[in-house]
């Protein structure tokens, strides 16, 4: 029993955990330091439950690398020499630098760059639009390849998110009387066991299983849920599209769809027909390797779930045209008449619609007035180029953004702000190409917690950030809406947000008026559900009452979705548009269609003579976040080595034995792994983990942790490869060899 003197009830979500978060947690403290983390058994999301990562919080916060003051660099980028300075000075610094590009080039020419959906997008919006760039990007993930091209399909379709319905927006969960197990599940491109992806915790999934779910699983590879499931499709990468084709077109050729709901809420139902029959299964089944009866049999059990649901990953937004796949795969929940009810695809909304900060084009009319949305758009990174970009999320386009960088075309790059990336590490696609871009930068600002290949190598000045443990912050990533709570502090380090907003207030003085701490900016984020920050902490979640527009289910028929209260859904024609008027207005096919991969067997063969194997990269390690957690002892005992994954046949084809360190290598480089011989990757396909770096091995260049020896990213490509801007980052698809290292080699 460890001894302690205070529990803190807070919530999950980075940094600490890495995740997408939602988990009750309790932090332990004893004489002001943290001693022991623990799941919140009374906490309606997790039971209880936690993830490893969080487990071993107290090595990660008290860890002795970890930054705990601002630090500036001396000497040459890369030689790892810097100096303590105060806040004051590197405040100044920031303010000052960031001041001389705007006035020299424009505003424009400093990017504010993020990972993923920590609660960082909040801070570094509001920073990014108070100094007035409008280049917010998620550098480095090509073809901005997660979520967003599942998040746009479905608001082109049926103007909201929805996820599969696990009871998580009912207080009592799948307690409540109104809630329904569904009977089928798709799990397709996820593993949400290792992930508990975007606000969804993945052992809601096995909870169904216990209630009696069915399995169907999408996926090159076997997971636990595969090994579990009455249908497993074990498809070829990239090719999710044509399989949703297949699906979509046996259930309306064979009349299983959910006539009366496609009368009633749907537009464009004659058309997908037509587009769907251009699929026939032995097409179909050629394109995924997916044999013919596996695909009718699928979509029969799906379309006979009353009622049924699909949970998908990031490997469908990553397939070539990813918005157009989501948008076949949305198209199946509102064939069967799956959506906004219980146990179906259950339509998401932020709690009381409290958003960390506006991330729709619509919330950025409201706060900053469309002539300000307008003139970003003029300058925002290809908005110019592509129609979707401008009118549905304010992000600039990665790849489009790294080719500048270097180009200077058609406006100089100078300045990145980094929060929450190791681009170096993990996010970026070809990362030689975005270290090379970094470096061209004349000042790069970092602010995180450790010293990884990215710091190291294009960091002018650090800023050290506080922990899950040290800050105080609201969660509104769907229901419920909670507080998250500082128990310890560490160093000098500070909040994403305390950061940001005393920057913004030197960018924008208008702010001060507004905001004096945080607390004040967060109460205001809070203002539509009535609550303040403190009516929220201690474990006091909030879920919204039954029969308002934040909680299920049906709210298109009690006009609860769109902004005029009538019937319908939140799209141009109120309908579920199966012919896709938005995406026509985004000069994009109406309909859903299959795209080959840039490189494949199909589409370029002579490569595939050369490289024969389909990397499929990054699948979750339960113990990782990304390119995180490489250094935390209990995390990297339980997945020690950077492997690939590789199927028995081939490697004794190619000689290679289980254990042994392999040449994994194509056109754009070579790396190291240690090759895990196993079943359970599909024999033309080996997985490769992402996210690696040793930080036990030298920092410094031309070491860097040794990013250029093993980090899979320098095989990868970057995109676009979707007529949209998102979607089609080849993180799935590229092609490979796979060879032993030969006597003499290194
Ligand atoms: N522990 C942990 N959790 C995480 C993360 C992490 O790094 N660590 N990352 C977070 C982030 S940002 C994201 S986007 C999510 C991603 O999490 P997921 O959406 O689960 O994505 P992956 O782990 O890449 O792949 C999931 C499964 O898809 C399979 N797959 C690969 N290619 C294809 C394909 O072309 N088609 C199909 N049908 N299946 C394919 C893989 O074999 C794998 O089993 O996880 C989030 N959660
Ligand atoms: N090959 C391959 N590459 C991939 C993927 C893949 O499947 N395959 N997946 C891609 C996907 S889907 C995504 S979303 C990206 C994600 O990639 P990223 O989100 O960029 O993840 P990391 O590269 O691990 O960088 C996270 C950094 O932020 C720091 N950090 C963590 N939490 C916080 C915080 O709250 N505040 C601050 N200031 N810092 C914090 C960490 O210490 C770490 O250095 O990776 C992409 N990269
Ligand atoms: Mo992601």
């Amino acid at each position: 029993m460890v001894q302690y003197d205070r529990v803190v009830r807070s919530t999950s979500w980075s940094p600490g955990p890495g995740c997408h978060g939602g988990c009750g947690v309790k932090f332990y403290v004893r004489d002001g330091r943290l001693v022991k983390v623990e799941g919140d058994e009374d906490h309606p999301y997790s039971h209880g439950r936690l993830c490893p990562r969080m487990l071993a919080l107290t090595q990660y916060v008290y860890h002795p690398e970890r930054f705990t003051h601002p630090l500036m660099r001396v000497g040459a980028r890369g030689e790892g020499n810097f100096e303590q300075i105060s806040w004051d000075e590197a405040l100044d610094t920031v303010e000052e630098r960031f001041n001389r590009f705007k006035a020299d080039y424009g505003a424009e020419s400093v990017l504010f760059v993020q990972g993923t959906g920590r609660d960082v997008g909040g801070p570094i919006s509001f920073l990014c639009y108070s100094f007035g760039s409008p280049n917010w990007v998620q550098l480095g993930l090509a073809g901005h390849s997660c979520y967003t091209p599942r998040l746009g399909a479905m608001m082109a379709t049926h103007g909201d998110y929805a996820v599969l319905d696990a009871g998580q927006f009912l207080p009592d969960g799948m307690a409540d009387p109104e809630y329904r197990v569904p009977e089928v599940i798709v799990v397709w491109a996820q593993n949400p066991a290792a992930g508990c992806q975007d606000g969804f915790y993945g052992h809601w999934v096995t909870d169904c299983m216990k209630r009696g779910s069915k399995l169907i699983v999408i996926d090159p590879r076997w997971t636990w849920f595969s090994s579990r499931a009455e249908k497993f499709l074990q498809l070829r990468p990239g090719t999710d599209a044509a399989l949703a084709m297949g699906m979509l077109n046996v259930i309306i050729s064979e009349g299983l769809y959910d006539k009366d709901f496609v009368e009633k809420w749907t537009s464009g139902f004659a058309e997908l027909k037509a587009r769907a029959a251009e699929y026939p299964l032995e097409r179909v089944s050629a394109i995924t390797w997916v044999p013919a009866e596996d695909i009718a049999a699928a979509a029969r059990l799906y379309a006979a779930g009353k009622p049924a649901a699909v949970q998908w990953g990031v490997p469908v937004d990553m397939a070539p045209e990813g918005t157009s796949v989501a948008q076949a795969i949305t198209h199946l929940w509102c064939l069967t008449g799956n959506l906004d009810v219980p146990g179906g695809n259950v339509i998401a909304k932020p709690a009381f619609d409290v958003t960390t900060y506006p991330f729709s084009t619509q919330e950025l009319h409201s706060l900053y007035g469309e002539d300000f949305v307008r003139r970003l758009n003029e300058k925002r990174i290809g908005a110019a180029e592509f129609a979707m970009l401008r009118n549905f999320r304010g992000w600039a386009q990665p790849d489009r953004t790294v080719e500048q960088m270097l180009s200077g075309k058609p406006y100089p790059i100078k300045a990145c702000w980094i929060q929450t990336t190791n681009m170096l590490g993990g996010q970026a696609a070809n990362t030689r190409m975005h270290y090379d871009a970094l470096k061209a930068m004349e000042f790069n600002v970092v602010a995180d917690l450790f010293p990884n290949p990215t710091t190291m190598a294009v960091a002018d000045l650090i800023l050290p950030v506080a922990s899950i443990a040290e800050k105080e912050t609201f969660r509104s990533w769907w229901s419920p809406l909670q507080a998250m709570m500082p128990a310890v502090s560490v160093g000098e380090c500070r909040s994403d947000w305390e950061i940001n907003l005393e920057l913004a207030k030197r960018f924008n003085p208008e702010l001060r008026k507004r905001y004096d701490t945080v607390k004040d900016l967060i109460n205001d984020r809070l203002k539509p559900s009535g609550y303040t920050f403190d009516d929220l902490k201690d474990g006091h979640w909030k879920f919204p009452e039954k029969g308002t527009p934040t909680r299920p289910y049906r709210r298109h028929e009690k006009g609860l979705l769109r902004p005029d209260h009538e019937p319908g859904f939140r799209t141009p024609t109120g309908k579920i548009e199966f012919y896709s008027t938005s995406f026509a207005a985004w000069d994009m096919d109406p309909l859903p269609f299959y795209a080959e991969p840039p490189e494949s067997e199909v589409r370029t063969p002579e490569l595939f003579e050369k490289y024969p194997l389909v990397m499929v990269t990054g699948r979750r390690s339960p113990v990782f976040f990304h390119a995180e957690h490489r250094n935390i002892p209990w995390l990297r005992e339980a997945d020690p080595y950077p492997i690939v994954e590789i199927h028995p046949s081939v490697a004794k084809d190619l000689g290679i034995d289980d254990g042994e360190w392999v040449h994994i290598e194509n056109d754009r480089g070579r790396i190291k792994r240690k090759a895990k011989v196993t079943p359970i990757v599909h024999p033309k396909v080996v997985s490769v983990p992402h996210g690696w770096w040793l930080p036990e091995t030298e920092g410094k260049e031309p070491n860097l942790y040794g990013i250029w020896d093993i980090n899979c990213n320098l095989l990868t490509h970057i995109g676009p490869g979707s007529a949209s801007g998102y979607g089609g980052g080849a993180y799935k698809t590229a092609l490979v060899a796979v060879k032993k290292i030969q006597e003499g080699e290194e």
